[in-house]
């Protein structure tokens, strides 16, 4: 049995500061704009906001690239903004989650600017520094996730340094023990403020031993995050999730198991990954640029296997379809025209119903969708910056990098909150830093929350399904239909409650014929994206895209 936790019953909303809302004009969104749009989230019903960077930084990485993990970057604001967002959203019934990158800094963090001015500085082993090989290469060679070499030659000290994302974002050593001892003072100093626990970037590469080459899951990963949670945030009843994208459903329980003292849930993306294609040789992603279509067996398959493998209090999962990293979840496993709304619904419908702890990104609650600019000149993205280059050197045409920008930029996920049909879509009165998605005049918050089967209120309904309703939170979860090719069904079942949750992934009319126990049962419909269903017979005949909950209430005939 599973031991009750708050952040069980939690729903999380992400926000990406820099395109939620601009309050002072300049462009770019802020903590001001954010507190002025907490109503929206309050009357949305999710509890935790996991806040993407908001830390000083030169925004090589849009803020994943910190410089003073203590002070918040100018253009969003003060820290008496942050104070007063904890407030705001504490008053609401909101708590606030940061993200915690603590992989790497910036390059220009005081600590890399001192260990780089030479190899006597206190700091210098505060990042990782190599010998070049006998060639005078690169001690190894290793691919950084955004292009190019991992290893960055500083001519003035003759060494390499390592940085697996860009070379403006050096690998910290956790090696030494002053580098876990800095992170805790840190991590303590934004818990005793107020915050409410840590999305921990590339947690999984906390462990790295660069030497061997095992970057992810390396040895000492779990005693790491172990001593992390004893002397910050394990006594403090705080939520922690993981961005993990090597763990499997062997190795979560490692990191999420409650008597393991590491972290509250993981963040796994095995069902992303089956949209990725066969890498390109010596191509850094390769397989998110070359992307296949969604095979929505293969999807529900993944999804319930995660689902069993973290029950019974084994761990905990997060539930998610899309974050500032990945396409929109309608764009991506949904239908972006035709079916847009009633797809979204469906989407929603089929992770709300599920085991764990939901996540919702910005304007995934009114439909937003991805985006297509003309001009690479328009993206802002450095990992897509950085592909157009690099692919265009492999030889790929600019109508196939677009074509895969447009699939798996990330841009996709970061252009501005869509909140009215104004100029800019009503996030800013001066120019954005990346442009609105020129859709905004049809798909806004003004709109959707005005229409009664907009997609907002289909969230509405979904968090406080879950609040009411405990099976939802603890029941357990079977797969049914399991070789279905488009239809996710499965059961939530809780001291004898039994509850059916049902989303077809098909632009066809569909017919299932029900499993044996459901066929002839009188139901109450808790939520549905088409017209309600009563008394279930044998088959049914699904609408496009149609999803529903169904609680059953006895015997139809
Ligand atoms: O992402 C980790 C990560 O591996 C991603 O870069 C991922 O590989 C990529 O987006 C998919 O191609 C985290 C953050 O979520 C991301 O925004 C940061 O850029 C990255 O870490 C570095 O901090």
């Amino acid at each position: 049995m599973t031991e009750q936790r708050w952040w069980h019953r939690a729903v999380v909303y992400q926000i990406y500061p820099s395109s939620f809302m601009d309050a002072n004009g300049d462009g770019m969104g802020d903590l001001p704009g954010i507190i002025e749009r907490l109503d929206h989230l309050a009357d949305l019903g999710i509890t935790v906001i996991w806040l993407s960077p908001i830390f000083a930084s030169p925004m090589d990485d849009n803020g994943y690239d910190i410089s003073d993990y203590q002070a918040i970057a100018p253009q969003f604001g003060t820290l008496d903004d942050l104070d007063r967002l904890i407030a705001e959203a504490d008053r609401r019934g909101i708590k606030i989650i940061l993200d915690l990158v603590v992989n790497h800094s910036s390059d220009e963090h005081p600590w890399f600017v001192d260990a780089k001015s030479s190899k006597d500085s206190d700091y210098r082993d505060f990042y990782i520094w190599r010998e070049p090989a006998a060639d005078g290469g690169p001690p190894s060679e290793l691919t950084s996730y955004f292009s190019g070499s991992m290893w960055e030659f500083d001519e003035a000290s003759g060494e390499y340094y390592f940085h697996q994302f860009s070379k403006k974002q050096p690998d910290l050593n956790w090696d030494n023990p002053a580098v876990p001892e800095a992170v805790h003072t840190m991590m303590n100093w934004w818990l005793d403020r107020g915050v409410a626990g840590f999305r921990m970037d590339v947690l999984d590469l906390l462990g790295k031993d660069v030497d061997n080459q095992q970057l992810t899951a390396g040895p000492k990963l779990h005693d790491r995050i172990h001593t992390m949670n004893r002397a910050t945030y394990g006594p403090r009843d705080a939520l922690t999730v993981g961005e993990t994208w090597s763990v499997t459903p062997e190795t979560a329980p490692l990191y999420c198991a409650p008597e393991r003292d590491e972290i509250s849930m993981v963040f796994q993306f095995e069902h992303i990954s089956l949209t990725f294609g066969e890498p390109e040789d010596g191509a850094p992603n390769g397989g998110k640029w070359n992307a296949k279509p969604v095979d929505p067996l293969k999807l529900k398959q993944v999804l319930a296997k995660w689902q069993h493998a973290l029950a019974g209090g084994r761990g905990w999962n997060s539930l998610f379809w899309n974050n500032h990293d990945l396409p929109r979840a309608v764009s991506e496993f949904g239908d972006d025209s035709e079916h847009r709304i009633r797809s979204a619904k469906m989407l929603a419908t089929i992770l709300h119903g599920q085991q764990g702890t939901p996540y919702i990104y910005q304007g995934e609650e009114i439909g937003m969708t991805n985006v297509r600019f003309d001009a690479i000149e328009d993206y802002r993205d450095i990992e897509t910056l950085n592909f157009y280059n690099e692919y265009g050197d492999l030889g790929w045409t600019h109508a196939q990098r677009m074509a895969a920008i447009y699939r798996n930029g990330r841009d996709n996920a970061r252009t501005p909150m869509q909140w009215s049909a104004t100029d800019n879509g009503g996030f800013s009165t001066g120019t954005p830093w990346l442009t609105v998605n020129p859709n905004y005049r049809d798909i806004n918050v003004a709109a959707d929350r005005a229409d009664p089967d907009g997609i907002f209120q289909h969230y509405q309904k979904l968090i406080q399904l879950r609040k009411d309703h405990d099976v939802l939170v603890y029941g357990r979860f079977t797969l049914l239909l399991e070789d279905h090719p488009t239809v996710f069904a499965y059961e939530r079942e809780l001291n004898g409650e039994r509850w059916l949750v049902l989303g077809s992934f098909s632009a066809e009319r569909t017919q299932v014929h029900l499993p044996a126990h459901w066929q002839n049962t009188l139901c109450q419909c808790l939520i549905h994206n088409t017209s309600a269903r009563g008394a279930l017979g044998q088959t049914l005949d699904l609408a496009p895209y149609e999803a529903f909950m169904l609680r059953a209430e006895g015997n139809a005939e």
